[in-house]
């Protein structure tokens, strides 16, 4: 007489999540000159010239822009930075972060 037993074999599969990217969204206000918006997206974005002054315009006119996307902590100090340099001039220059979908 045999018995045959089978025996359940589960396997666990580790899934990780590619953790998400972070918007940096520049906001208009009424206040901080044009100029110094450009030279804070060259200095802090590394944009050129030409990329700068079209995100400056596109937030002057829609109230906001995506400048640029990165990991979470990178994003979130170079808003950091990039608003204190408006900060320190006086202006109310404003970056801020967001997730992306
Ligand atoms: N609106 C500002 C002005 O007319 C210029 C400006 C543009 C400020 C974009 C902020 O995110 C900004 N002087």
């Amino acid at each position: 007489m045999s018995e045959v037993v089978a025996k359940p074999r589960v396997k666990t599969v580790v899934e990780t999540e590619r953790p998400r990217l972070h918007k940096v969204i520049l906001f208009n206000d009424d206040y901080t000159p044009r100029e110094f918006v450009v030279g804070v997206l060259k200095a802090e974005f590394r944009l050129g010239e030409a990329l700068a002054q079209r995100v400056m315009l596109t937030a002057h006119r829609r109230g906001a822009c995506v400048v640029a996307v990165f990991a979470r902590d990178v994003a979130e100090t170079k808003a950091a930075r990039a608003t204190e340099a408006g900060a320190a001039k006086g202006y109310p220059l404003r970056f801020d972060t967001e997730p992306e979908e």
